[in-house]
């Protein structure tokens, strides 16, 4: 990437101090960019949008755009200063988020200082934080109106035409890979009925964000308060559930989302009800019947949804997730896998807590 011409592109004055790579996404780019001008260091966050995922980034940057000045619009009418509560692009002279070069596609925002991200966050109050933020992010987007959103990644959360687009690649098979897979593939088949029954089902529609990992929601280093919501590419029209079960699945695993040991995976329930309490506390009021009552099955859907998205990937070759090692796709999946059949097995206890709040 050339940064001069990225920092001109978007007016970010001063000299380049440095410019490194953060984050451990599995599909964008993260860099962090300082510049001094006159003695003056400011931070930036530059990301490289993946544009075999993401097919249309200049339209993916509008919905990012109108989505966060709803999100910093609500808090100013609030009275609530938004500098650390909402992410903040940088635009061109002729109002572009988007910086073209060589055909790879960049996004530059300011960086929000003083925050951290938690990968497998352990206190009560961490989890609670992060359901607040997820709650609150839904109900600040509650009068947005869904439909107008473009669709970055169509059918993401459609669970079964996830589950079909693996049984295809099973057939398939282009890498010769599903030989060693195919007695744990035969669960697909089995948890097909539970898997798909938030897609089947007739949910409200709101604004979602649709890849509500927990260490997307950033935190205050000192008070560990929970400050923006980030990784907006997948805005996008769904159901609650989806979020919900997304940020349970990450949050509340007591292992990491690519942990071997699958006789260890498990939902620990302590941070569902942490994590849970939150979520209802800042949503709560808006929240209807039907979708209280599909939050705890979300999170089955979004562990069992995510490990056939990993196997189907590792089935085609490993084109869309990047990977640490030969099978990571595989393990991640089998991983995924054991948590969503822990999560299945404590459905009604996960049931009785979310009616009990
Ligand atoms: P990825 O697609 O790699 O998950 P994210 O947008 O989640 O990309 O950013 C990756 C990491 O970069 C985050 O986990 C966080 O640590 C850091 N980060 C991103 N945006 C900001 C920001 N505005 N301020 C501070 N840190 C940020
Ligand atoms: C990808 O890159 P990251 O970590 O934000 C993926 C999510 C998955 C997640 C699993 C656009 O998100 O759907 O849940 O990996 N994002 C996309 O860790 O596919
Ligand atoms: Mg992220």
């Amino acid at each position: 990437m050339n940064a001069s011409k990225l920092c001109s592109y978007f007016g970010v004055k001063g000299d380049i101090v440095s410019l490194k790579q953060i984050g451990n996404g599995h599909i964008n780019g993260t860099y962090r960019l300082i510049v001094d001008d006159n003695g003056r260091e400011t931070v930036y966050v530059v990301q490289r949008i993946n544009h075999y995922v993401f097919s249309d980034p200049v339209r993916l940057m509008e919905n990012v755009g109108r989505v966060t000045e709803h999100i910093r619009n609500r808090y100013i009418s609030a009275g609530v200063s938004p500098e650390r509560l909402v992410l903040e692009f940088m635009s061109s002279s002729d109002g572009s988020c988007c910086f073209i070069d060589n055909g790879e596609y960049f996004r530059c925002y300011r960086f929000i200082d003083g925050s951290v991200t938690y990968e497998l966050p352990d206190t009560p109050k961490l989890l609670e934080s992060i359901g607040g933020a997820f709650g609150n992010f839904h109900r600040l987007l509650s009068d947005f109106d869904s439909s107008t959103l473009y669709e970055t990644i169509p059918d993401f959360h459609n669970t079964a035409k996830r589950l079909d687009a693996l049984f295809e690649a099973l057939e398939k098979d282009p890498y010769g890979r599903a030989a060693e897979i195919k007695s744990e593939c035969a669960a697909y088949r089995e948890e097909a009925e539970l898997a798909t029954s938030i897609c089947r089902a007739s949910l409200p529609i709101r604004v979602t964000h649709n890849d509500a990992k927990c260490n997307n929601v950033l935190f205050d280093e000192k008070s560990g308060e929970a400050l923006a919501v980030i990784d907006l590419d997948t805005v996008m029209p769904g159901p609650v559930a989806h979020d919900f079960g997304d940020a349970v699945r990450s949050a509340c695993n007591n292992r990491e989302e690519d942990d071997p040991d699958y006789a260890a995976v498990a939902l620990d329930v302590d941070k569902f009800k942490a994590f849970a309490k939150g979520y209802i506390a800042k949503a709560g009021d808006f929240l209807e019947k039907e979708e209280r009552e599909s939050l705890a099955v979300g999170v089955f859907v979004l562990a069992a949804e995510l490990s056939a998205r990993f196997m189907t990937d590792y089935i085609n070759g490993d084109r869309y997730f990047a990977k640490n090692y030969g099978n990571h796709n595989m393990v991640r999946a089998l991983s995924q896998l054991a948590l969503a059949k822990d999560i299945k097995s404590k459905l009604p206890e996960m049931e009785r807590i979310i009616r009990g709040l």
